[in-house]
């Protein structure tokens, strides 16, 4: 077995609309790695703390305007100034749990009306996630839920056009997972196949996004 492929960590990724339920879901699946030994880290995009990531935050505040495909391009660029960092931490044998990805820039870009093709172009190459958990919630729902409404994209019609956007991106890796049930129960079914998949990576290697 070559080095690059000895026990390496996971990439899970969480993907969802706003008020899914996922950044409450990737730290109780933290919570219960560390417990059990795992070496395992969170990861969210929009990474908000870089220089374009401080764009991208007053983007989503409204305070700043952006040409839409510019907006895409920055989204994409956050996810890309962070790759080397994360390919070093799965290569160390590191599980990342990342709240949100390229799907994101996708679902959300073309929800606007952009092209899906050209959307995801910019994305072709990042690290290909072993496992995508898709909490899928009725907007309905989510609406429901605190804070909705506050950033540019929380709005209800808006919401269930990035959820059937979402559906069109699904791969072989995905898991769909109902997000109405209570949080524990939902954490159950994640834990259980987040756990396949760090068992079944551990000798597989990373493969590149889209290629
Ligand atoms: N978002 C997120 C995008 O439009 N493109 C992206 O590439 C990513 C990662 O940013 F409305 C949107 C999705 C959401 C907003 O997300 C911020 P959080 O999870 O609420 O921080």
């Amino acid at each position: 077995m070559g080095k690059e492929t000895m026990s390496r960590g996971a990439l899970i990724v969480f993907e969802g609309c706003d008020r899914c339920g996922k950044t409450t879901q990737c730290a109780k699946l933290k919570e219960k790695l560390v417990d059990e030994g795992e070496d395992v880290e969170l990861v969210k995009f929009p990474d908000r703390t870089t220089p374009i990531g401080k764009l991208i935050n007053s983007y989503l505040q409204m305070t700043e305007e952006l040409d839409d495909r510019v907006a895409h391009l920055l989204f994409s660029s956050n996810r890309w100034e962070a790759m080397e960092l994360m390919k070093k931490k799965l290569k160390a044998g590191t599980t990342l749990i990342v709240d949100r990805y390229a799907y994101s820039g996708i679902a959300y870009s073309s929800a606007k009306g952009m092209d899906l093709d050209w959307c995801k172009n910019p994305d072709v190459g990042l690290i290909q996630p072993d496992t995508v958990i898709y909490l899928s919630v009725s907007e309905e729902i989510a609406s429901q839920r605190s804070h909705y409404g506050g950033e540019r994209y929380e709005k209800l019609e808006f919401q269930k056009k990035v959820h059937k956007n979402f559906l069109e991106l699904q791969e072989p890796y995905w898991e769909v997972v109902p997000g109405d049930a209570s949080v524990d129960d939902i954490h159950k079914q994640i834990h259980s196949i987040v756990r396949k998949t760090i068992n079944q990576s551990k000798s597989k290697p990373l493969l590149k996004l889209w290629t």
